[in-house]
């Protein structure tokens, strides 16, 4: 298996046995929603959040062990994204990481329960960090919410919710992925650089790797929903054209959108190799690959 893979696998490995204990169950009364969210969290994710963070933290001189809560904390973010972007009042998607969604399988109370949950004990969680000098556990906690809030993560999401039925131009469509799907992936950087005091010059590259990163990760989750396999991809295929989203490849059409992932790769690959670091420029051709 090419290095990549094991290194991947690795990370996911690390983050899944640590979430396993995080999502134990604890008290009969309230133990339904815990399961709902343990459903959701411990199926089938790819986990390319939570190891690229760790990937970075390492990169920057860091032992992946002490950046675990973090890590943790970013995959709860994002599953209770997931969660709540399958609601009936968002998305409405019946299937998920290969499996009926939090809300088919525990009705929608439950799952837009399981999703504040998840956000809430991702914060307890990243504060569980024993990180030193703690004022890096109290940035990076910082950037937590500022990146999945707002000004990052929902703010995208708002924007994607605002554009139903309207026709958005590449520039607009670009500023909705760098938000709903980017700040989460630049997130990675940005908390391994805080937590192990990387300096700027390292952090500016690695945020730029993650910034050509996450719009070709976007931009490929749209071609998979157009060429994917849906029983590889665990959720329907068609979904975009069926709402009529405004999708980069609907813009700029599959042939320039597919070009396009091309060129961000092979930015991204220029960006590690000052970095340094192989796993990341053998990351960038791995997620471009990508069958789910
Ligand atoms: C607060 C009510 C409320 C809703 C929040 C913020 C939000 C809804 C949704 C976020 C937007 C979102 C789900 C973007 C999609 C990003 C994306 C490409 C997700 C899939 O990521 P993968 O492929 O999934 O890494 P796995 O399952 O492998 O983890």
């Amino acid at each position: 298996m090419p290095d990549i893979e094991n290194e991947l696998n690795a990370k996911a490995n690390m983050v899944t046995s640590a979430l396993d204990d995080l999502l134990s169950l604890r008290d009969k009364d309230y133990d339904s929603v815990i399961e709902a969210m343990r459903y959701s969290a411990m199926c089938g994710g790819k986990r390319l959040r939570p190891a690229m963070l760790l990937m970075f933290y390492e990169l920057f001189g860091g032992n992946a062990e002490d950046a675990l809560p973090f890590a943790c904390a970013l995959e709860m973010i994002h599953t209770y994204s997931l969660i709540h972007d399958d609601l009936p009042c968002m998305d409405n998607d019946d299937m998920r990481r290969g499996k009926p969604s939090c809300h088919i399988a525990f009705g929608e109370s439950t799952a837009m329960l399981a999703g504040d949950g998840l956000l809430t004990l991702a914060f307890e969680t990243a504060a569980k960090c024993r990180i030193t000098p703690k004022e890096r556990v109290v940035n990076a906690i910082g950037l937590l919410a500022k990146y999945s809030g707002v000004e990052g993560m929902i703010g995208g999401q708002v924007i994607d919710l605002a554009a139903e039925g309207k026709a958005l131009n590449r520039e607009e469509v670009e500023k909705m992925y760098s938000l709903k799907t980017g700040a989460l992936i630049e997130l990675t950087a940005r908390i391994a650089a805080e937590l192990s005091g990387a300096c700027d010059d390292r952090l500016c590259l690695a945020v730029n790797y993650c910034k050509k990163i996450g719009l070709a990760f976007q931009i490929v989750d749209d071609i998979l929903d157009i060429k994917g396999d849906s029983a590889i991809l665990g959720k329907p295929t068609g979904s975009d054209a069926d709402e009529n989203k405004s999708t980069f490849v609907r813009v700029v059409g599959l042939e320039n959108a597919e070009k396009t992932v091309n060129d961000l790769t092979a930015e991204a690959k220029d960006i590690a190799s000052s970095l340094g670091s192989k796993l990341l420029y053998d990351l960038a051709d791995y997620l471009v690959k990508r069958s789910f």
